[in-house]
């Protein structure tokens, strides 16, 4: 029976552009959404920004914007990117727009009208990277989260009863027990609560970048009370029209919010304690996945250890980064993301087992049956146990694909659809229809006609399996099995033999083209460009300084006009100086990096440069070079740059060329 299903991802903040981290997330609601609208669920999937804050406020403070320049800049990255990406999310939320404004006002009304807020004054410590009140902190201890100093705040605030609902939170907790997962997230939670919880302040005087407390426009709400709300107000909580309260009347509550495990707490303690102060229905369920990790370490803007989704669906298309984050990643837990590994993926499972089976099968039906069209299937004489052997693998596929599906073992039902796609690849070989084609007698065509039907009919029920983690290609074997748009196609009654015969089938093409080894090396390239050409905050293994716990966009973009031109003003903030190298060296274990040592003129630099693939390093000492020299320093393969060499970026590989001069220039001379 159809129902609805409103599913949500967080809304990620705009301080830095998106990388495979929120692309994680966002692909597996994606997967999830789609899952729902093929079994004919009345699916609504959210996703969006989070603009407000004293986090943002810093960032564009510290590139020079305006707060709003900065959020309408990133959220535009982040929506062009789904978009880009295919993602099919049917609303995309900014807490900056006025429905959210008017929504969050109503949440704070109701809670206060409800008895849960009152005006005190909080001293004590914050963390602006994680939004985050520490209580038991003293002042300039680190973030409990992240590990950052905290910052001392003191003023007056308003407070939401916290500790009021700790009773009520841990009942919630026993009695619905999927409301946290996996098991392990809610043990965690419940140990926090059981421990006792504090009245929470959920406003700010000392930051104006937020939406102002209703009567009281000193004050403005609280980051995560205003964020956790973009649950509601995107589906019309707080509008005054009809038709927004009856949207939020059928879609809420939530039946999935889907996070990263490191916002559990604001999800699974204050989200929950806010609705029932507000007299709201509790999400259905709130699933906390873990870490994409890259190099060793959580991917995240501030390490500076990110891949971009851009880089990888820019060489292997977006199903290879879909198919791999939800084949490899056992989700819930942490996995790790490398270049080599996703090649190996994709290469393994989808140009070969898959790709494979699509295009011999569809090949050999369009060679040997007129028309093209799919064959009529034996029941008798020429029918083996071979032939029944899959149908009954298909089967058993439809049925356990679906139970780790709704587990959210991704993982395990991609690997259950794959057994399926093994067997019919092995049938095809032991089967030989290439030879039974050699073949005119009846008997044989028949035999024929029985092998490529059984393949084709497998091919069509995994192809329906595989849509939701790889829907662009899925399409395009569908329209090759001559059945139309997939999207159009329900899997509520998926079952062996549903395929038709005489069924046209559409023009073969091969779906998924190999990836060679340069295709790593295209991607690795392609990253170290984009970290090299622009600055990211200085990655630290240890506690982020505060001033830097904010990160800018990765592009420490000046502001543009709307035609992408920028002021002299901007221009001038970059600092470029003429340098000469003293030292050059590889850097051990990177084939790219050499560690150069650049006299500015006022000192010596070390700086970590990617162009050892064109460049010896004997053949740079004395070399005059040009350097951006006042970019925030960064940490590559353990050592810190400190500037950055400018060089162009020639030919389809982006092979650097260094700039020079042809006239003699002295060292430390600025370029203007
Ligand atoms: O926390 N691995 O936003 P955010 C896996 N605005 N997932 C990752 C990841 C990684 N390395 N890096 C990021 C915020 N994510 C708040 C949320 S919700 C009301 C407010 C994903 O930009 C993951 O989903 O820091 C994580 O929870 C989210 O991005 C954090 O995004």
């Amino acid at each position: 029976m159809s129902s609805k299903f409103y599913i949500t991802t967080p809304i990620y903040y705009v301080n830095a552009r998106p990388h495979i981290g929120h692309a994680y997330t966002t692909i597996a609601c994606d997967a999830i959404a789609r899952r729902h609208r093929m079994l004919g669920d009345d699916t609504l999937f959210l996703t969006g920004t989070d603009e407000h804050g004293q986090k943002i406020e810093r960032s564009a403070a510290d590139a020079g914007i305006t707060p709003q320049q900065l959020t309408d800049r990133i959220a535009g990255e982040f929506r062009g990117l789904w978009d880009r990406m295919n993602i099919s999310y049917d609303d995309f939320i900014r807490t900056t727009e006025p429905r959210h404004k008017l929504g969050v006002q109503e949440m704070f009304r109701r809670i206060r009208d409800n008895g849960y807020i009152y005006k005190g004054s909080y001293s004590g410590q914050y963390c602006v990277f994680d939004e985050l009140y520490v209580d038991a902190a003293t002042p300039g201890s680190p973030c409990p989260e992240c590990g950052r100093p905290t910052e001392t705040v003191s003023e007056e605030n308003y407070f939401f009863k916290l500790s009021a609902f700790e009773d009520k939170l841990l009942k919630l907790y026993t009695g619905q027990p999927n409301f946290i997962r996996p098991e392990t997230r809610r043990n965690e939670v419940m140990a926090f609560v059981r421990s006792g919880l504090r009245d929470l302040s959920i406003s700010r005087t000392s930051i104006k970048w937020g939406i102002p407390v209703p009567d009281d426009p000193r004050h403005v709400i609280y980051v995560w009370l205003d964020a956790l709300s973009n649950y509601c107000t995107a589906i019309g909580f707080g509008s005054p029209e009809e038709k927004d309260q009856q949207n939020f009347a059928h879609y809420w509550p939530a039946d999935l919010h889907m996070i990263g495990k490191e916002i559990v707490r604001f999800h699974c303690v204050y989200w929950p304690a806010f609705l029932m102060a507000a007299g709201l229905p509790l999400p259905k369920s709130i699933l906390a996945h873990g870490w994409l990790l890259f190099e060793e370490s959580k991917m995240s803007k501030s390490r500076g250890n990110i891949v971009r989704a851009e880089t990888v669906i820019d060489v292997l298309g977006n199903d290879a980064l879909r198919y791999f984050l939800l084949r490899e990643v056992v989700f819930g837990q942490d996995g790790s993301f490398s270049f080599d590994a996703l090649v190996q993926r994709y290469n393994s499972d989808l140009a070969n087992d898959l790709g494979n089976l699509a295009s011999r099968t569809l090949t050999m039906i369009a060679r040997y049956f007129r028309g093209g069209e799919v064959p009529y299937p034996s029941s008798g004489g020429s029918r083996t146990a071979a032939d029944d052997a899959i149908a009954r693998v298909a089967e058993e596929t439809i049925a356990s694909f679906a139970s780790f599906w709704d587990d959210f073992q991704f993982s395990r039902a991609l690997e259950a659809a794959w057994s399926l796609v093994g067997a019919v690849n092995k049938y095809i070989v032991e089967n030989e229809p290439w030879a039974v084609a050699e073949k005119e007698d009846e008997g044989s065509r028949s035999r024929l006609a029985t092998i490529l039907y059984t393949a084709a009919e497998a091919l069509r029920i995994v192809t329906a399996l595989a849509y939701p983690a790889i829907p662009e290609s899925t399409a395009r074997i569908w329209e090759q099995l001559g059945l139309g748009a997939i999207s159009e196609f329900r899997l509520t009654d998926l079952k062996w033999g549903q395929l038709q015969h005489g069924t046209k089938l559409g023009k073969v093409e091969p779906v998924f083209p190999r990836a060679d080894k340069s295709a790593i090396e295209r991607m690795q390239q392609m990253e170290q460009q984009r970290t090299l050409a622009v600055p990211t905050a200085p990655a630290q293994d240890g506690p982020l300084p505060a001033q830097t716990a904010s990160p800018m966009p990765t592009v420490a973009a000046p502001a543009a006009t709307p035609d992408g031109r920028i002021s002299i003003d901007d221009f001038a903030k970059v600092e470029m100086r003429v340098g000469q190298v003293k030292v050059a060296e590889k850097v051990k274990g990177a084939d790219k990096l050499l560690r150069l040592e650049v006299d500015v003129g006022t000192e010596i630099r070390q700086v970590v440069a990617g162009i050892a693939e064109a460049y010896a390093p004997e053949s740079l000492v004395g070399r005059k070079v040009v350097l951006v020299v006042n970019l925030q320093p960064r940490k590559l393969r353990g050592l810190e740059s400190n500037g950055m060499i400018v060089a162009a970026s020639v030919g389809d590989k982006g092979s650097p060329v260094l700039a020079g001069f042809l006239e003699d220039v002295p060292v430390g001379a600025r370029l203007k």
